[in-house]
Order: structure tokens, then sequence, then C-alpha cells
């Protein structure tokens, strides 16, 4: 039987304007303590879309009872993204039913296998944008989130992936490609969020290549049922001592890690 679930939430901090949070992104948590991999490796295929759709309303009613006021991100797979039952749709439906605004949700798009019909993923960003909801790009930069893809897409946000950020204070092939990317990105007014920003180091340099919306553990880490607060996040960058864990995140559980 699988465990009842939880959401993680952690902040996205615009870090010019006071470290205010952008959004909360919506991670899975086990009620009992289990990671999100141990939950999805116990979840059947055949139940998976339907789970996932459980993700996103379970997130949306936590975010509502939690109080928060900024936008919610939660995590969709490219593939169920026109999935009239588990996709997007369904979410809106659930934010309806919920009284949460579409405004105000981030859809992170993550792509774990080639997307099979670029073009009608396109149109979907497009109508979602047209209603004025924002779809993000997540872990651009690795496997198949290229630049191709954020050429036709045209997101309303991208997500740098982890491997881009990790030691970026000491390579300059990667700033190099960072900076490519933020300034395709502004060409086309689209925001850019580093996350993954582990040390003082990296969050420093990000800042330097012009990124202001960062995500990661050398902000905050994901609270569970709870909405760390700036006050907290500031309080928590002042007394931390950098660098901090890695997440450890494998292909399967990053929807929801
Ligand atoms: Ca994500």
């Amino acid at each position: 039987m699988t465990s009842p679930i939880t959401m993680a939430f952690q902040p996205i901090v615009d870090i010019n304007d006071g470290w205010r949070p952008y959004a909360y992104e919506a991670l899975l948590r086990g009620q009992n303590g289990e990671s999100a991999s141990e939950i999805l490796a116990s979840i059947p295929a055949a139940d998976m879309l339907a789970f996932d759709a459980t993700c996103r309303r379970c997130a949306i009613e936590m975010a509502g009872f939690l109080g928060l006021k900024s936008r919610l991100s939660v995590n969709i797979s490219a593939e169920v993204v026109s999935n009239y039952r588990y996709g997007l749709h369904a979410t809106l439906r659930d934010a309806r039913e919920l009284g949460w605004s579409a405004s105000r949700i981030i859809f992170e798009i993550t792509e774990h296998a080639p997307i099979r019909k670029p073009n009608l993923l396109a149109r979907w960003i497009r109508a979602a944008r047209n209603r004025g909801i924002t779809v993000a790009l997540d872990d651009v930069g690795i496997g198949h989130a290229n630049l191709a893809n954020l050429l036709l897409l045209r997101p309303g946000m991208i997500k740098l992936a982890r491997e881009l950020i990790v030691g970026i204070d000491r390579d300059r092939s990667r700033q190099a490609i960072v900076k490519g990317m933020v300034e395709a990105a502004e060409a086309f007014r689209c925001p850019t969020v580093a996350e993954g920003v582990e040390t003082q180091q990296e969050f420093i340099q990000l800042n330097n290549l012009g990124i202001r919306l960062m995500q990661g553990y050398y902000i905050a880490r994901p609270a569970i049922a709870e909405l760390v607060v700036p006050q907290e996040i500031h309080a928590a960058v002042r007394t931390r001592t950098p660098p901090y864990p890695g997440t450890g995140r494998d292909r399967r559980a990053s929807l929801w890690l």
C-alpha cells in the first residue's frame, strides 16, 4: 500500500527584491519521512499519471491551507501536459475548485524523454500563456531540455539545471554557457531561475551573471508543510556556512524531488 503523501515547499527568491519569495516549488514527501524517490518507486506505472495529478492537487490544497501569498510552482511531465484527464487541464480544474487563481501557478515542465510532439506542446504553452499561466522549462541545460526546445517552446520561465550551477564560480565554461542562456532568455523576456544554488560562491557568481531568481540550499531548504518566510531566509543566509550537502537527485524522482 502507498503511504500517505505530503508536500515540502522550497522558496524561489527574488534577490533584487529583498529576497522576497517569488514562488514556492512543491516537492513530494511521505508522511513518514519518505523521500520522493521512495514514494515514486512504490507507485505502479499504470497509476503514475493519476498519482502525478494528485500530487499537484495536494500541493494546491496545502499551499492554500498554509496561506501562500505568492506563486505556487508545480511539476508536470512533458508527456502529460496535454492529457485532458491528468494534465494541465486537470490541475486547472482542481485549482478552480480550490479557489486558487491560475495566474498564481507555475507549471514546471520536465523532459525525461525526447518530446514526441513538440509543436503540440508549443501550442499548449502558448494557450496557457494567453490565459495568464506561466509555463517554465525545468532542468534546462541537460538531457532533452536543450536550446532548440527553448526556441521552439518559448516558455515563460527557464530553470537552469543544478548540473550547470554546481561549482560555477570555479568553471569558466559553465559561466559562459549560463551567460549565453540568460541572454537568450532575456531576448524573449523570459526570466531565468538558478536552481540548486548551494554555496555563497555560486550565489555571487550567478548574481554577477545577472540572475535574480534563485532556489537552493544556500537560500532555504525545502520545509515540509511549511512556508519558510523571508525573514527566516535572511537569517539563515547570514548564519550558515556553505557548502551544503548535495541533493543526490535521480532522473526518476526529479519530477517531484
Ligand atoms: Ca522542478
